[in-house]
């Protein structure tokens, strides 16, 4: 898979795709992801990406020109499964809108900042409308980054069978199970017995117990349907 995220804070996309998961999928070629500054494709001399906005009122306006640009160049470089705008008033984000994304070969990814982008970049570019849920960020950099890592991990093979997205909270509707390691008594406080039993059906038996139980109590609505 190809990202291409736009943006016009480009350092704060920096790091959170430089360890663990995320640096082992782009080093095994499994996603290349690549940030553009908007800044760089600015018309005017100041090199400014915003606006005041028609109308008035407080607050910038992401200008068109820059923008289009830059998305024009990348579409002219490969055809774009998906073009995404983060944004507060996008559909919020689930596992399954992840899965679904994970399968695609290009996708561009546009963060919102200010008072959002002109109008007409969503129109005539935007294909989709993301947010990470109801409350407000500074800018779409962070919410792009959760989109990312949540679909990143779901690529083939990024994962190994150890961190398999397959036993994933959400996966199947439940949440996980409690998880225990050594030692098996620390402060008087003891691992469930049948952890250590060894007998790997009864194990299951009470994983999926835990897993329904901790569902029914948190997340009452993933058991709607
Ligand atoms: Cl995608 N952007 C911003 N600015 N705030 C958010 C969001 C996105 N999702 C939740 N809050």
């Amino acid at each position: 898979m190809r990202i291409d995220i736009l943006t016009v804070l480009p350092q704060l996309l920096e790091s959170p795709f430089s360890a663990s998961i995320m640096q082992r999928a782009q080093d095994k070629k499994h996603v290349e992801i690549q940030v553009h500054n908007i800044r760089d494709y600015s018309t005017n001399k100041h090199k400014n990406v915003d606006d005041y906005q028609y109308g008035g009122g407080a607050g910038m306006v992401m200008s068109i020109e820059p923008i289009a640009l830059l998305i024009e160049k990348l579409k002219a470089e490969r055809v774009y499964d998906e073009i995404i705008y983060m944004t507060p008033d996008g559909k919020i984000l689930e596992q399954q809108d992840c899965n679904q994304l994970s399968l695609l070969e290009n996708v561009m990814i546009l963060c919102g900042h200010y008072k959002g982008v002109d109008e007409r970049i969503r129109e005539n570019y935007i294909t989709k409308e993301i947010s990470i849920g109801s409350y407000v960020l500074s800018g779409g950099e962070l919410a792009a980054a959760v989109l990312v890592d949540a679909v990143v991990r779901l690529i083939p093979g990024v994962l190994n069978d150890e961190t398999s997205a397959l036993t994933d909270s959400f996966q199947d509707n439940l949440l996980s199970p409690p998880v225990y390691t050594r030692p098996p008594e620390f402060n008087g406080w003891k691992v469930p017995e049948v952890l250590l039993s060894g007998n790997t059906k009864e194990i299951e038996k009470w994983r999926e117990e835990k897993a329904l139980e901790r569902t029914k109590t948190r997340r009452p609505d993933l058991l709607k349907d």
